[in-house]
């Protein structure tokens, strides 16, 4: 049974039988795993949301390997579900039914780097983390940054289009990722895994495969543009009264910080109190309705603090702001981004979350969180909105003590026809995975040419 009411029917693809099992053992010794306990963390998504019932973990090194999966898989008609870090918030990153399990977690080698063009390529399964320390040596950094680098693939990046907090300076995957080598789900290896920063010899092929979640192919190895490690970071916490403030403080620094801005967050009230409940993350600054987060990175430090300074002047003497605080210095900068970063982990203490992830104009994003909040009235525990202003991205969560399918549907449709109704996408940067593929068509025309969702006749 599949964990989740929006679940498609599973398809009649084979079960697996113990010619297949002998078949992965013979091609990748010891790394087809069986064992149930083994088994157990790759069925479950990170927010414990959804669960699979694999009865195979393949962990291939090389895209040989995965080559020789997939072909056998394809003329076996086994379902395959790829897997990376398995981060993802959709429910898309572990099976729904019995699929056997891809993971590149063994696919973590850096193949090459250039220190002139700043140009990485590494098999899918990196950590970006990993690839992010192995660049500040080199005196070079990722063109992205998430709360889940930690545990997350730069495949799994790829695939999911992934935005985070980096976007605002360096740009989308679309435009950072330079080459990819796919194999296709009949074993075919795709090589567009160019490093060339130009590039018009016919169609942009990669490009499909961007943000294609795994249904496309298997993403093996990728090559990313890297800019330079900035000489001099600034990170500065501030709060605003109001979510007008926040927008005009947007745009006041866009013009005084220009070229050296390049992230601007934020996180409302109800997030800061869950930071300071369930994470003991104190509060950097007096208590205020909004908090903004705003990184500055460049190559002179004089230059960047005469910047932020004057324009921190402004912002204060014109009351955009009413507190913040400023950190140069790396473990302070680390501690005012736990207060982003780690919203999400505060969340999943909270209890059940419903998640969103919605582009909006900018000027709109926080309208939503005030009026679902006034829509729900004493229905939800919580709901909180926080996310990536400079990219019109909210993430609006709402938690309640335990699962609760009436205020699911006090939820949706109303978030989705709202989003819809100011030409929003109904996911921003996460992807559809299985828990948004019904409301594909509140952001993108249907087969009738209007926007609809697809019937659900079992929830
Ligand atoms: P997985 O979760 O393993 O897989 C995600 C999808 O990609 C699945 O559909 C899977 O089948 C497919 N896939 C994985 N690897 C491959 C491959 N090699 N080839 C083909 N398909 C593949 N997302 C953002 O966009 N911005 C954020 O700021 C952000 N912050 C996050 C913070 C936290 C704390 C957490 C838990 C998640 C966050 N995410 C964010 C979501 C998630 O981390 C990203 O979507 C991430 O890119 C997923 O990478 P992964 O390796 O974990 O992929
Ligand atoms: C972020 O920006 C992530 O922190 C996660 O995209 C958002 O948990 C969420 O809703
Ligand atoms: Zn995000």
């Amino acid at each position: 049974e599949p964990s989740l009411a929006a679940a498609p029917d599973r398809l009649p693809f084979s079960r697996i039988t113990q010619e297949d099992l002998a078949f992965f053992r013979k091609i990748l010794p010891g790394r087809a795993i069986t064992d149930t306990d083994l088994l157990e963390s790759s069925n479950v998504d990170w927010l414990k949301s959804v669960r699979g019932s694999s009865e195979v973990l393949l962990r291939p090194q090389t895209t040989e390997e995965v080559s020789q999966i997939l072909k056998y898989c394809n003329s076996h008609n086994l379902a395959v579900t790829p897997q990376g870090g398995n981060t993802g918030l959709v429910g898309g990153s572990v099976p729904v039914y019995d699929e056997v399990i891809l993971s590149t977690a063994l696919m973590n080698n850096i193949l090459t780097f250039d220190s002139i063009s700043g140009i990485l390529t590494c098999q899918a399964g990196c950590v970006l983390e990993n690839l992010s320390l192995y660049l500040e040596e080199r005196d070079y950094i990722m063109p992205l940054d998430l709360g889940a680098k930690g545990s997350c693939h730069i495949g799994g990046n790829v695939a999911t289009n992934a935005g985070g907090l980096r976007l605002l300076r360096y740009g989308s995957l679309h435009g950072t990722v330079l080459g990819l080598e796919v194999v296709l789900a009949d074993g075919q290896v795709l090589d567009c895994l160019a490093t060339l920063r130009k590039d018009n010899t016919g169609y942009d092929l990669k490009q499909l495969f961007i943000g294609s979640e795994g249904t496309l192919g298997v993403i093996t190895a990728v090559s990313v543009l890297c800019p330079r490690k900035p000489k001099s970071v600034n990170v500065v916490f501030l709060g605003c009264e109001t979510f007008e403030q926040l927008l005009k403080t947007f745009q006041l620094c866009r013009g005084m910080l220009g070229e050296i801005l390049s992230a601007y967050e934020f996180l409302d009230s109800e997030c800061m109190q869950l930071l300071n409940m369930h994470l003991k993350l104190p509060n950097p600054i007096s208590d205020c309705p909004f908090y903004v987060v705003i990184e500055t990175s460049g190559s002179d430090p004089t230059h960047d603090g005469e910047k932020l300074h004057n324009f921190l002047e402004e912002a204060m003497t014109s009351s955009l702001v009413t507190d913040g605080t400023v950190a140069t210095e790396d473990s302070k900068i680390k501690a005012l981004w736990s207060m982003r970063e780690r919203i999400t982990e505060a969340l999943t203490h909270d209890g059940f979350n419903y998640k969103y992830d919605i582009s909006l104009p900018v000027e709109r994003i926080y309208q939503l969180v005030t009026d679902m909040r006034e829509h729900l009235g004493g229905r939800a525990k919580r709901v909180v909105g926080y996310g990536h202003v400079g990219d019109g991205n909210l993430h609006l969560n709402i938690t309640s003590p335990a699962k609760d399918p009436a205020l699911l549907a006090a939820i949706e449709p109303f978030i989705y026809e709202w989003t819809a109704s100011c030409q929003g996408s109904i996911s921003a940067e996460h992807g559809l995975g299985l828990k948004k593929r019904n409301y594909i068509y509140y952001s993108h025309a249907g087969p009738q040419g209007h926007s609809q969702p697809i019937q659900d006749s079992s929830r």
